[in-house]
């Protein structure tokens, strides 16, 4: 390809001119309007593993896959004072990006009409023999009379770029006007503007160009009342502890164009080993009686597994969970004794855990 370079020379000064009878006007007014922007993220998938239950101090990994997501970055762009307009069937604009790929371009455009309008993306002029078209996209839509409004093109698929080399913005279709500066005080220092075919140094048109990145991802094990920090990471490790056992609430967030979503929670639950819920049962219990009764049924209910008499380690855990039931909110605390019924009915359920 040919370096665009080549051409900043001094015979651009002839297209000036040219430029001059596309003048319409004078203006120093930047438009700053709102840009719609579409790059829904849908969560997929939020796991956890392993899955609910799982014993306190048992490494937990929670995995969101997503489709879509990330953020729209704004990379290059000239934005404004404007103090020209210029309208033509093709115009261009070169831009060097800092980013490595670019997924929409803005162009302060006006009308006024309903125009069919083409973008495309080129390694180099588009007139030049070996010229690459690099991304395109097409849309029809109404554009504002003067000073018009910020139109936004989104590529469907991310046009890579190397980061530091030029490239080429054309605006191709309906008569179209596009707001532009012509001097040296002000402009874009990174490329210059194209009427038709001709380059020019000295003067730029208004444009951005945006990269995106990420998604980026972060977790909650409590529920949102705080979170890991923002990673390009799906996956996060939860290294619990004995401290740990209870009901947590686990949420991913994932970062989209304008804001965060956040995934449906998991409901999961860390239990001690039997052997740590006796120790902490010893420490909960204030009947001395009570708790003897069940750390010995918990005991009991341990050796039956040991030897293998499945109907045993049940029909104790069973029963000990009538005791505790006949013992909320008397001799044991109603939240313990849910609790301590839950560990127990998790330990039946999956008896690993114990
Ligand atoms: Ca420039």
């Amino acid at each position: 390809m040919t370096p665009l370079l080549n051409l900043r020379s001094a015979h651009d000064i002839r297209v000036l001119p040219i430029l001059l009878t596309f003048i319409l006007t004078f203006s120093t007014m930047a438009i700053s309007m709102p840009v719609a922007t579409a790059n829904g993220v849908v969560i997929d998938d939020f796991s956890a593993s392993p899955p609910s239950p799982a014993t306190a101090g048992t490494e937990v990994t929670l995995t969101v896959s997503v489709t879509g997501g990330g953020r729209l970055i704004p990379d290059q762009s000239y934005t404004g004072p404007f103090n020209v307009g210029l309208g033509y069937t093709t115009n261009g604009q070169i831009f060097t990006p800092a980013a490595s790929n670019l997924v929409a371009v803005d162009l302060y455009l006006w009308g006024p009409g309903i125009k069919t309008l083409t973008v495309n993306i080129w390694d180099t002029y588009w007139w030049y023999a070996g010229s690459n078209l690099l991304g395109s996209k097409t849309q029809t839509l109404y554009v504002l009379d003067y000073p018009g409004s910020v139109v936004h093109f989104e590529f469907d698929e991310p046009v890579p770029l190397t980061p530091g080399t030029t490239y080429v913005i054309q605006l191709t279709g309906s008569y179209c006007w596009w707001r532009a500066y012509m001097g040296t005080r002000y402009g874009y220092p990174g490329g210059w503007g194209i009427s038709g075919t001709n380059p020019s140094t000295y003067f730029d048109f208004g444009f951005v160009t945006y990269s995106r990145i990420g998604p980026e991802y972060r977790f909650s094990t409590n529920g949102g009342n705080s979170w890991s920090e923002w990673s390009s990471s799906n996956t996060f490790v939860w290294n619990t502890t004995l401290d740990d056992k209870g009901w947590h609430t686990l949420l991913a967030q994932v970062t989209d164009d304008s804001n965060t979503v956040t995934s449906n929670p998991i409901h999961y639950l860390l239990v001690p080993t039997i052997s740590d819920a006796i120790d902490d049962i010893n420490s909960n219990v204030d009947n001395q009686g009570i708790a003897n009764s069940i750390t010995s049924k918990l005991q009991n209910a341990l050796e039956a597994y040991d030897k293998g008499s499945m109907k045993a380690f049940e029909n104790i855990l069973n029963a000990l969970i009538n005791e505790v039931e006949a013992q909320k909110g008397k001799k044991i605390n109603t939240d313990y004794a849910n609790t301590l019924i839950e560990w127990i009915r998790a330990w039946m359920d999956n008896p690993e855990l114990i």
